[in-house]
Formats: structure tokens, sequence, C-alpha cells
């Protein structure tokens, strides 16, 4: 494995950062987490405009510019050989020393890691998700906007802690009034009567890439209302499907939610319907690698 390390391919082993790196020392960084399905990268454009919105609502001035990020991202699954990938792109404040001031970086530090994917369980798929709601509320937009994809994920591991305690793999967060806001690494979809429901951005979530090309496939191919509404989990315990989405998980069903069945305690059709369109799109678009 090569690993693409401030413009130089090296080795995993010296694929290393400074113990002084303000992204190791305070999560001071922003990063992405992106896919390549058959030799192309998925949502690329998408993916770096919202890099590059994370860093500069952090005030963090990538030494790149999108076009060569972009070409960095390419050269990187080209270097390692890959058809299909997770790609984990990461820009830190860089070493400084060990107050919290972001000045006394000088050099943000970048890395491209381009792994093979660890798929998750065919069962997921095929029989749904068990999930909870934790009792960790999202971190409020008041304190650190959620449309950051910051290395700061305590608030969304804590979350996923409390899931991995209740033995299932993911756990609803809802915000301060309880609304539904989103998981630990996904957004989450509820459908009632025929209509696609997501809670909007402003709620707290993460402006998932997933999220949008579901919403969009939804209207277009399914013909079906997708909404930004908020709601509570009495909406979602009430739901006919429940789903997730994320670069990782793609489109999984959830059936049980808080030992509550959903629906029928069944992937609904919709989702399913959605889950199929989602992998034509997958594999019919994309930046092409080589
Ligand atoms: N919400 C949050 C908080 C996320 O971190 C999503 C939603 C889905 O967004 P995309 O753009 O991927 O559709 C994410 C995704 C993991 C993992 O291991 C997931 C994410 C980040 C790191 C790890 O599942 N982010």
């Amino acid at each position: 494995m090569k690993i693409w390390l401030n413009g130089k391919f090296v080795d995993r082993e010296k694929a290393i950062v400074s113990v002084f790196d303000h992204g190791l020392l305070y999560g001071d960084g922003v990063f992405e987490g992106i896919r390549a399905y058959d030799g192309r990268v998925f949502r690329l454009k998408e993916h770096l405009d919202r890099l590059y919105n994370s860093a500069k609502a952090i005030l963090l001035k990538i030494p790149l510019s999108k076009e060569q990020m972009g070409k960095a991202v390419l050269s990187a699954v080209r270097k390692n050989k890959l058809h299909n990938a997770y790609i984990r792109l990461v820009v830190t404040r860089g070493p400084g020393d060990l107050g919290l001031d972001p000045r006394k970086c000088r050099v943000p530090s970048m890395f491209i890691i381009v792994d093979k994917i660890v798929l998750y369980s065919q069962e997921y798929y095929t029989n749904g998700l068990k999930i909870i709601t934790a009792a960790t509320r999202r971190n409020p937009p008041c304190a650190i906007s959620p449309h950051i994809k910051s290395l700061n994920y305590l608030n969304n591991i804590l979350a996923k802690i409390e899931a991995i305690k209740a033995d299932v793999p993911e756990a609803i967060m809802l915000n301060e009034k309880k609304q539904v806001v989103e998981c630990t690494g996904d957004n989450v979809f509820i459908i009632k009567n025929g209509k696609l429901i997501s809670p909007p951005t402003s709620a707290g979530a993460l402006p998932g890439i997933t999220r949008n090309a579901v919403m969009e496939l939804a209207r277009r191919k399914l013909k079906i209302p997708a909404e930004e509404r908020l709601f509570k989990m009495e909406q979602v315990y009430n739901a006919d499907e429940c789903f997730l989405t994320g670069t990782a998980a793609e489109v999984v069903p959830v059936v049980v939610v808080d030992g509550k069945k959903i629906g029928n305690g069944k992937p609904g059709r919709i989702t399913r319907r959605l889950m199929e369109e989602f992998r034509k799109l997958t594999k019919s678009t994309g930046v092409p690698i080589y």
C-alpha cells in the first residue's frame, strides 16, 4: 500500500505525521471518505467541494487547488492499482506547538489513504439493521457546525459506543429539541405514505453526499416526493420504512429501532428500489481513474 503524503508516495510504515500535529493534538483538521467503483471515483467534485467548504469554515487554507487535489486523489488510486476502493482524504492544521494557536502551524499536513473496501455484512442489506436511539445528543450547530466534516468525531464516537454496548451497528442521534438528526456516520431517512423524508441539514446533520444522490434518485427515477422535514422518534417508529445512507454503508435498510419494528419488520419496497437505483448510479457514473 502506498500512501500519498504531502505530495509524495510513501510506504504505509513511513506514512507518519508529527505528534505536534494539531490534527492529532486537537482534532484540528478536516477529512473526506470517498469511494471508487469499477475504476471511477463516485461524486469526486461533491467530496472536494465539501472538503474545501469544511476547511474554509475552520479558516484552514489547503495548499492545493481543488483541481490539484482531485488529481492527487486519482493518482493515489492508480498508484495502488485498485478499481474498487475506499479513499480517505485528510487535511490537518499541521505541526505546531502545544498551544491552541493555529498560527503556529505553518504547513498543513495532507494525506490520502486508498484501501480495499471493507464491505458491510450482506446480512444487513437483505434483512435490515436493528438500531437504537443514542442518549448522546448531536453537537449543537451553535457550538460547532455539523456541516464541517472535521477530525473531531468524539460526539459521534460516544453515540457509537452506545450502539456497540447495545450490540447494534448504528445509533440515531437527536438534537437538543429531540428532533432526529442523523446517525453516527450515516444520514437517516423515513418513508411515510410513499414520501421520502430526511431531516433538513439545518437540524444538525452532515450534508451527506449519498443522501443527496438518494434524494435525486427518488425524485427522478422513482418519481416520488423527497422532503426535508423535521421529525421525532415517534414518526420513526410509525414510519412505513426506514433506511440509512453513507459512503461506506451506501443505502441500508433499518427494520427495528429501539426494539420496535418498522413497518412489517422487513426491508421496505421503496428502500429496495432505492438500493437498486443507487447501485446502478455507482456503476454508471464517476470520474475515470485510468
Ligand atoms: N453523517 C456523518 C456524521 C458522517 O460522518 C455521513 C453522515 C454520510 O455522508 P456521506 O457523504 O458519506 O454520504 C457521514 C459519513 C464510517 C465512517 O466508518 C463514516 C463517515 C466518516 C468516517 C467513517 O462509517 N462519514
